[in-house]
C-alpha cells in the first residue's frame, strides 16, 4: 500500500524554540518511517516580515542542520529549501484566483503580524495562507502536522482544495492538520498566555534550541509564574501549567504524574528541576548540530537532493492543475 503524504515547513525567521521542536518537529521525527515526508525551510513566508539576507541564508543553513540533528533523516524524508522548488510560487499564483480577500483578512496570524508590523503591511502577510496552501497541495498531503496555532491555515488548504476540486474537477488531496497533545502550545516563559514565538522581542521569553546549559536554567528561573505555592496545571495558573507542560513534554511523563512529583515542593526548585531537564535534553542535539555544521558539502547535498526529490512531485501536481485551468502547455 502507498504511504499517506505528509507536508509541514518550519520559517527561518529566528533560532527555533522549544515550541517549534516539541509542536512540529519532534512529531515530524516520529512520523517519517510511517509517510512520505517532505519538510521545508520556508524561507519564501519568512520575507513577509522584514528580515536581514544575510542572517536569513545563515538561519536557513542553520535550521538544515537541526532538522538533522533533531534525528530527521535525509534518506526518508524530503527535507529541502522552499525557494529552491519554484511550484510554491507557481501553485500559489493560481491558488491567488481560488482564494478570496475576506477569508484572508480574517486570519488570525495576519490580523497579529498586522498589529506587530504596523510599518509593513505587505501584501505577502496577507497571502501568507495561500502560499501556505501550495505548500501542503503541490505534494497531494493528506496530513500537515504543525502546533495549535497552525490550525486555521491549515483548515484554510482544506477548503481551497475542495473548492478548487468542485470548479475543475477533482486535482488535490484534502489534507487534515494533525495537532499532537503534549506539544501543541508552548507558551512564552514571560506571558504565559501568548504562545512562544522564535521572533520575540524579549530573548527571556523563549528558550532556543542553541541556547546553552546556564541560559536554560537562568530563564527557566526568571519564568513568571502564578501567585500561591501549589504546581498544578490549573486555567488560573498558566505559568505554572506551560512549565508543566514543558517539563513532561521532554519527559515523556503524564501531567498528573508531574504535579505529584513536586507536591509540596517549591516554585525554586520546580522551575531548576524544569531547566536541567529541558537543558540535559538539547545538549546532543546542539552537539549534533555543531558536528553537521562544519560540513557544508554534506549539508548542500542533503537540500540538493531533497529539492530534487520535491521538484519531482510538485512537477507533477502543478502540470495537472495548468491543464485542469486550461494553461496551454505545448501539444
Ligand atoms: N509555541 C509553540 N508551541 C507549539 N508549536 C509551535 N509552533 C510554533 N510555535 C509553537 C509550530 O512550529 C511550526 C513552525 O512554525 P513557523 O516557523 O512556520 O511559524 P510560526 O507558527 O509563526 O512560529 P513562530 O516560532 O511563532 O515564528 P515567528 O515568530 O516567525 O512567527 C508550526 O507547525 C507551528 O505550529
Amino acid at each position: 500500500m502507498d504511504k499517506k503524504i505528509i507536508y509541514s515547513a518550519v520559517q527561518p525567521s529566528g533560532n527555533l524554540t522549544i515550541g517549534n521542536y516539541l509542536g512540529a518537529i519532534r512529531n515530524w521525527v516520529r512520523m517519517q518511517d510511517e509517510y512520505e515526508c517532505f519538510y521545508a525551510i520556508a524561507n519564501m513566508h519568512a520575507i513577509t516580515v522584514k528580515q536581514d539576507p544575510a542572517e536569513l541564508r545563515r538561519r536557513t543553513l542553520e535550521l538544515a542542520a537541526l532538522y538533522l540533528a533533531c534525528g530527521l533523516d535525509a534518506e526518508k524524508c524530503a527535507l529541502y529549501v522552499q525557494s529552491h522548488v519554484p511550484q510554491h510560487a507557481e501553485l500559489c499564483w493560481v491558488l491567488n484566483s481560488v482564494a478570496y480577500v475576506g477569508e484572508m483578512s480574517r486570519m488570525t496570524q495576519f490580523k497579529d503580524k498586522s498589529q506587530k508590523h504596523a510599518e509593513n503591511i505587505n501584501m505577502g502577510l496577507m497571502d501568507y495562507p495561500v502560499l501556505m496552501a501550495a505548500d501542503i497541495l503541490l505534494y497531494q498531503a493528506q496530513c500537515v502536522p504543525v502546533g495549535a496555532d497552525q490550525k486555521q491555515h491549515v483548515e484554510i488548504a482544506r477548503d481551497l482544495a475542495i473548492r478548487f476540486n468542485n470548479r475543475y474537477g477533482e486535482t488535490f488531496a484534502v489534507p487534515e492538520p494533525l495537532i499532537l497533545k503534549g506539544g501543541a502550545k508552548i507558551c512564552s516563559l514571560q506571558e504565559p498566555t501568548k504562545k512562544m514565538s522564535k521572533s520575540d522581542e524579549n530573548p527571556n521569553a523563549s528558550i532556543f534550541l542553541t541556547d546553552d546549559r546556564d541560559t536554560v536554567i537562568r530563564k527557566f528561573k526568571r519564568a513568571v509564574t502564578d501567585s500561591g505555592s501549589e504546581i498544578s496545571a490549573s486555567d488560573e495558573k498558566p505559568g505554572i501549567a506551560n512549565l508543566l507542560n514543558i517539563y513532561c513534554a521532554f519527559k515523556g511523563c503524564a501531567l498528573a504524574d508531574a504535579e505529584h512529583e513536586f507536591e509540596g515542593r517549591g516554585y525554586g526548585e520546580f522551575k531548576l528541576a524544569v531547566g536541567e531537564t529541558v537543558a540535559d535534553a538539547l545538549a546532543p542535539v546542539q552537539r549534533e548540530k555543531e558536528r553537521i555544521m562544519s560540513d557544508k558539502t554534506y549539508l548542500n547535498d542533503v537540500l540538493k537532493s531533497g529539492a530534487d526529490r520535491a521538484f519531482r512531485a510538485a512537477r507533477r501536481t502543478l502540470s495537472k492543475v495548468y491543464r485542469k485551468i486550461g494553461f496551454y502547455q505545448g501539444e
